[in-house]
């Protein structure tokens, strides 16, 4: 390796996605696609991986969705795992193993974890009051019950967490709690919990982390490690009162299960051991690098909670690093599951098919490694279209087609090499330490930019050199010229692999040439004079604008579905006596005329028929009557006796009743039936 070489091998863990929905690009690019680089790289470099990833099956959230759709939690996961796993593998994530935490060497692994560690006496047991639901017969979890926010009054506040006002709660903080289990009033009832004493870890964790990594973490990872670490750790409990999970594998212990986030950084393990029986040396020799790729959210849990139960046990290697990265939006707005914010991956291909490596191309250039940043579609758009559009697929393209028309397919010789051509190849050799110094230091975007330059190397070389016209006046010359920019192509196709995998393979079966170490590249003979070429086929193609825009329009209604949704009612008004709604005079009266009022958007006048005489009324519905003509005939109702006032130079004599509909359309009140013009209302 270019900066390290103490380890014999690597073992690189992925978040395992909680399986109750599909995964989106905020997963890929915070984990995904970084960890499948970083793998694919150290392969090219000839390390040997063991490259994890699985599906977090347990924990409540997919119990609550399996309840709201009356179906079982195992139906849910099951569901939800199959669309995960296809999604990686269609994206090119290559685990070599991605497996999940229902299974069976998982419960066997996780529970015979809790077991050694109680056994050695390393929990601290509690009992404590928790809330009961008698009717359903079980304690409940924070989830199911809700109730009155001490802080703001919701009256949908959540047992850990109140979404009105954002304040995180105890579940015994809420007023008049209420399962939703069966809708009654939960009880305080005592339960037994085991916990990891945290706080007996603090010395070590210092010292591992705050004195032992302050230079080879990532600065948000080791920020929020120091902030956890010195406002003083917790006992946590690592089981739970849910019928959902690994049982707990202990006598006393019916329906309780080990706490999610107990069991699922065991996955890791678990996952290797059904993966290869050797699996002990990527897990126990300290001669392997432990790396975990995770979202911010999961910091604490990989970095104080899961080394302390590694540290427990004993025979367990700790993570040597931890590249979480932060958060990806979309369009400026936070991705959500729940209000469909977000770019599924199984949706995506159906859009745009095979175009995977353009998705990692540009989730891996806007990869969140230092603060959170957007995905756009716009963005997406210009990253194809001038970037590898106009860069890497037009270098290719040019030197593939000039190939075929000048030197009939075939890699020529080169026998005219001047300055130009030394100095581009001298460049060409440091392009793979580059890159690789760049990964293996977890910089990502820094990497992808790099390989993109040497494309643009190849780009200026081709442009300076101009075959298409040397070759009237210098054949030999034009043809050196191509010998050099098809070494620069068969190097990206070796350098562009982590990123872009699909791609290499294409480049790869033009080029007629099988993929080499990563090593090899920076060389100006990886191929061979009179390697026979394929005929050149287009990388990337260009993306037009009616595709964003549909893109576009597809969110746009997701934010107007959203809004419709949030909406409720306004608040409903404090009571009146009838003798006081008997003082307003409501009438029904026929429209007459009613045009625009001019210089005013949203103002329309009337000429109403009264009964009486015909009174003008100016009301501001414009907007939501485009063509005021047509309510000529029309009956509404109107309140005859407020005070005429001026509106934009009209006296408006009465006011018209319309209902305002949730999107803030007014739709005017009509009666039923045709009625005599002045009739009243009431
Ligand atoms: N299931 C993912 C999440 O927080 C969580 C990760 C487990 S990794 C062991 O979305
Ligand atoms: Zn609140």
């Amino acid at each position: 390796m270019y900066t390290e070489s103490q380890y014999k091998r690597y073992t690189v863990t992925t978040a395992l996605p909680y399986a109750n929905g599909p995964v989106h690009i905020g997963h890929l690019a915070g984990v995904y696609v970084p960890a499948d680089i970083y793998v694919r790289y150290l392969r090219a470099m000839g390390q040997d991986v063991l490259f994890i990833g699985g599906s977090d099956e347990h924990g409540v959230p997919i119990t609550l969705k399996a309840r709201k759709e009356g179906v079982s939690p195992q139906d849910i996961v099951d569901r939800y795992h199959g669309i995960i796993k296809q999604s990686f593998q269609e994206f090119g994530i290559s685990f070599d193993i991605y497996s999940r935490t229902s299974g069976k060497t998982h419960a066997e692994t996780a529970a015979a974890y809790f077991r050694k560690m109680y056994e050695a006496g390393q929990f601290v047991e509690k009992i404590s009051q928790q809330y009961y639901d008698e009717e359903a017969g079980q304690f409940l979890a924070d989830r199911y019950i809700t109730g009155t926010c001490p802080h703001c009054g919701s009256e949908k506040a959540y047992g850990d967490q109140c979404e009105a006002c954002g304040t995180s709660l105890n579940a015994t903080d809420l007023i008049h709690p209420k399962s939703t289990l069966s809708g009654s009033a939960p009880v305080l009832k005592e339960t037994k919990h085991w916990f990891l004493p945290l706080d007996q870890y603090e010395p070590w964790l210092r010292e591992w982390i705050l004195e032992g990594h302050k230079e080879d973490w990532k600065s948000n990872v080791y920020g929020q490690c120091k902030s956890w670490i010195e406002a003083g750790l917790q006992p946590r409990a690592v089981t739970r009162d849910l019928n959902w999970g690994v049982p707990v594998p202990l006598k006393d212990a019916e329906g309780k299960v080990l706490y999610v986030w107990f069991d699922a950084p065991i996955g890791y393990i678990s996952f290797s051991k059904e993966h290869t029986p050797d699996w002990e040396k990527y897990w126990k020799d300290k001669d392997t690098k432990l790396v975990h790729f995770i979202g911010k959210d999961n910091i604490v849990f990989h970095c104080i909670i899961f080394p302390s139960m590694l540290k427990a046990d004993g025979s367990y290697i700790l993570p040597a690093n931890v590249p979480a990265n932060e958060f990806l939006n979309l369009e400026g707005d936070k991705i959500s599951t729940s209000r469909n914010w977000a770019v599924w991956l199984h949706e995506y291909l159906k859009d745009f098919p095979e175009k995977q490596d353009v998705l990692r191309y540009v989730l891996c250039a806007n990869a969140p490694e230092t603060k959170d940043n957007d995905f756009t579609w716009k963005d997406f758009q210009l990253k194809n279209n001038s970037e590898l559009v106009a860069i890497f697929g037009n270098f290719v393209n040019r030197t593939m087609v000039l190939t075929h028309k000048y030197a009939d397919g075939k890699v020529p010789a080169a026998t005219r090499m001047g300055t130009l051509e030394e100095q581009t190849l001298q460049e060409l050799k440091i392009f793979p330490e580059r890159i690789g110094r760049s990964l293996e230091n977890y910089r990502f975007r820094e990497a992808l930019a790099e390989m993109m330059n040497l494309a643009r190397l190849g780009n200026k070389y081709l442009t300076e050199a101009e075959p298409w016209k040397t070759v009237k006046t210098d054949t030999e010359y034009a043809l050196t010229a191509l010998h050099v920019s098809l070494q620069i192509c068969a190097n990206l196709a070796v350098l562009c692999r982590p990123f872009l995998p699909f791609t290499a393979d294409k480049l790869s079966r033009m080029l007629h040439r099988k993929d080499c170490a990563w090593t090899e590249a920076g060389d100006a003979q990886l191929l061979p004079v009179g390697t026979p070429l394929e005929q050149p086929e287009l990388l990337f193609e260009k993306i037009e604008d009616a595709a964003i825009e549909a893109q576009v329009q597809r969110l746009l209604e997701t934010k107007r579905q959203n809004e419709l949704n949030a909406w409720t009612p306004a608040p409903y008004k404090e009571k009146v006596a009838f003798e006081d709604f008997q003082k307003v005079d409501i009438r029904v009266g026929t429209v007459l005329e009613c045009t625009k009022v001019p210089k005013a958007d949203k103002l329309l006048q009337f000429l109403i028929e009264d009964g009486d005489k015909r009174r003008t009324i100016v009301s501001g519905i414009a907007l939501s009557y485009p063509e005021p003509e047509k309510l000529v005939g029309m009956q509404v109702c109107f309140i005859a006796n407020f005070e005429p006032r001026k509106l934009k130079g009209v006296l408006s004599e009465g006011m018209l009743l319309s209902a305002e509909d949730k999107d803030g359309r007014l739709v005017l009140l009509s009666p039923s039936g045709k009625v005599t013009p002045g009739a009243s209302v009431g």
